[in-house]
């Protein structure tokens, strides 16, 4: 893969930006990156707060996969960003929480979302992955409603990196997982994301929008990136991203 970066001062939304430059042809390891996003979102239209001092990118692939392998792509993206920041803060206190959160002292800094398009057979046409670090963001920076469950880097670390110092480490090492992904299949991403995750073992809700739909333990996470929950009578269910969020049992 060969990255090109595109900088901007501020956008929508990055990976609003990747998703129509994919459809205008733009090659694999495009990166779109913005200082500051007005419209940044996550999941399920959920706002993402977005202003200076964070790191807000997408990056464009075209994998030749069947789509219902593209959410390993999540996986694996978090297993890139978790790998990048454990490095270059020099801590072991970064993990993920199931599928696209990454948390230092269980607290979020960093969103993923992806987004996909077929071709006409079925195949994945693009993957955009979008990646949202809070790296230098101030306690004011934060939404009040967000400043218990989210943080920056440099405020959790008293560390003082700025944003193309990790934009660097975090491409560095997506770059090389990808490459390892496309030649060895999921295997050791699996295994770097089990070995970062704080989710399994934990006794969780999962919740569709506010209300609890099933409850138990997860227990694991399948080829296709799905979490497996056991319940307190031994029944197995499985749930894929998208509309759901777990949170721990109290
Ligand atoms: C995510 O969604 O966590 C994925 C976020 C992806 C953002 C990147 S930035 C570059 C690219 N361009 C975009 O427009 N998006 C991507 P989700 O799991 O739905 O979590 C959203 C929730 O996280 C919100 O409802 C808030 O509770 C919380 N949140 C919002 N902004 C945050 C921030 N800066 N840091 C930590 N938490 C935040």
């Amino acid at each position: 893969m060969r990255l090109q970066l595109q900088k901007f001062d501020v956008l929508e939304s990055t990976n609003k930006s990747a998703v129509l430059a994919a459809q205008h042809g733009a090659l694999e390891g495009t990166v779109i990156v913005a200082k500051k996003q007005y419209g940044g979102h996550g999941r399920i239209g959920r706002i993402w707060n977005s202003p200076e001092g964070g790191l807000w990118f997408s990056i464009i692939l075209r994998p030749k996969i069947e789509p219902q392998y593209v959410a390993q792509l999540t996986l694996l993206a978090g297993v890139a960003v978790t790998q990048a920041l454990r490095s270059l803060y020099e801590t072991d206190e970064i993990f993920i929480k199931w599928p696209n959160d990454i948390l230092i002292n269980g607290q979020k800094i960093c969103g993923i979302l992806s987004e996909m398009s077929l071709n006409e057979i079925g195949q994945v046409d693009y993957a955009v992955i979008g990646i949202g670090i809070n790296v230098s963001l101030k306690e004011n920076d934060f939404p009040s409603e967000l400043r218990t469950t989210a943080t920056s880097l440099n405020l959790a670390t008293a560390k003082n990196h700025d944003c193309n110092k990790v934009l660097q480490y975090v491409l560095h090492e997506i770059e090389s997982i990808y490459q390892e992904w496309l030649n060895t299949g999921m295997k050791s991403v699996i295994e770097l994301w089990r070995h970062f995750n704080c989710t399994l073992g934990k006794k969780i809700n999962v919740k569709d929008c506010d209300k609890i739909i099933y409850s138990g333990t997860a227990i694991a996470v399948d080829e296709y990136g799905a979490l497996i929950v056991q319940d307190s009578s031994g029944n197995l269910k499985s749930f894929d991203f998208g509309e759901i969020s777990i949170r721990p049992v109290d």
